[in-house]
């Protein structure tokens, strides 16, 4: 291969993780005059450089921040400051990316090195100049100002990628539409849960949710400070006790930590739920219609971390609009 030309990619390694950054290997021969421009390069890992017998490599202009390893490459405009990236480490898939836009103040703002026939676009859809000095990295907006959740997930794109089924058959989960891609957790006679995202301590995690089906001793819940399927908390409804409530599940052992007054819960019907865990106070809140009420609040300190999830026992349930913010 030869005159090959890499960039404006963004490539985050996280933490604990080993992946070669960039590898150049003979494929009919190894590369010639291949050249890296403008790309954000963030490396919380260990992953190291392997140009082997790749000849007159350049890199110029590009963002390098992390840890530095000795294979990394020497760059004539090279940049070793925080890219401010929005909110990296957060993709569920090639749809769930914006943790990886620049904040206001990046070093990479209209910092890189003006290509030819650059395409005009960027991944997002933005303008890129044929004339002025584009950003480092895949994003070439301003700088936002704006903070992008830990996980924000519409199933618009068709698929579940990013969530991961916990407890029961994976055949149980699918996406449906009614006018909009929803996740669907189906459990007419048992129990299934999906989770998805990184171990968080204090999160607010928000969803629309819908039943189509529910027994008369099932429920619908979102779950937090998921580690393992005997230690979490679940926060939703349930059609025994007409209530909505707190749980905690710990070491395989349920209780009830806390419920609401009554609740008219329709079937067929949407609501926007929230759980906000923040230190040892949890608290379910549901969206009015003109804004959130808390319906049922407690403190309970022993489970302190883990993934988010969605909970659906013995009734069919859909989800929409998934977002986990930070509080
Ligand atoms: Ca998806
Ligand atoms: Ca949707």
């Amino acid at each position: 291969m030869l005159n090959t030309k890499v960039y404006n990619n963004t490539i985050y390694l996280r933490p604990g993780l080993s992946t070669t950054m960039i590898r150049q290997s003979s494929w009919s021969g190894y590369p010639d005059k291949t050249e890296y421009y403008n790309n954000i390069i963030v490396n919380h890992g260990s992953g190291g450089y392997t140009f082997l017998g790749g000849t007159n490599t350049k890199f110029d202009y590009n963002l390098f921040y992390g840890n530095h390893p000795t294979s990394e490459p020497a760059d004539p405009h090279k940049l070793t400051s925080d890219p401010l990236l929005a909110n990296p480490g957060t993709a569920l898939d090639r749809h769930t990316v914006d943790g990886y836009l620049l904040k206001a103040g990046s070093p990479a703002l209209n910092s890189g090195v003006l290509m030819a026939s650059n395409g005009g676009k960027d991944y997002w859809g933005n303008s890129v100049s044929a004339s002025d000095a584009p950003n480092r990295g895949a994003y070439n907006g301003a700088g936002i100002t704006y903070s992008v959740p830990f996980l924000s997930d519409n199933f618009n794109d068709g698929d579940a990628g990013g969530w991961n089924v916990a407890l029961g058959p994976a055949a149980n989960w699918t996406i449906v539409n009614d006018g909009t891609p929803r996740y669907q957790g189906s459990a007419p006679s048992d129990d299934s849960i999906v989770t998805s995202g990184q171990a968080r301590s204090n999160i607010s995690l928000q969803t629309r949710v819908k039943s189509s089906a529910m027994s008369s001793d099932g429920s619908v819940s979102i779950v937090a400070r998921y580690t393992d399927i005997n230690n979490f908390y679940r926060f939703g409804y349930s059609q025994a006790s007409g209530k909505w409530s707190i749980w905690k599940k710990k070491a395989g052992a349920w209780t009830l930590l806390n419920s609401s007054s009554p609740f008219s819960y329709s079937l067929n019907t949407e609501y926007t739920v929230r759980a906000v865990l923040n230190g040892n106070a949890l608290s379910l809140q549901v969206d009015s219609g003109s804004g959130f009420i808390t319906v049922c609040s407690t403190t309970d300190a022993s489970l302190t971390s883990g993934l988010v999830g969605l909970h659906t026992y013995k009734s069919i349930n859909s989800y929409d609009d998934v977002i986990v913010s930070p509080i």
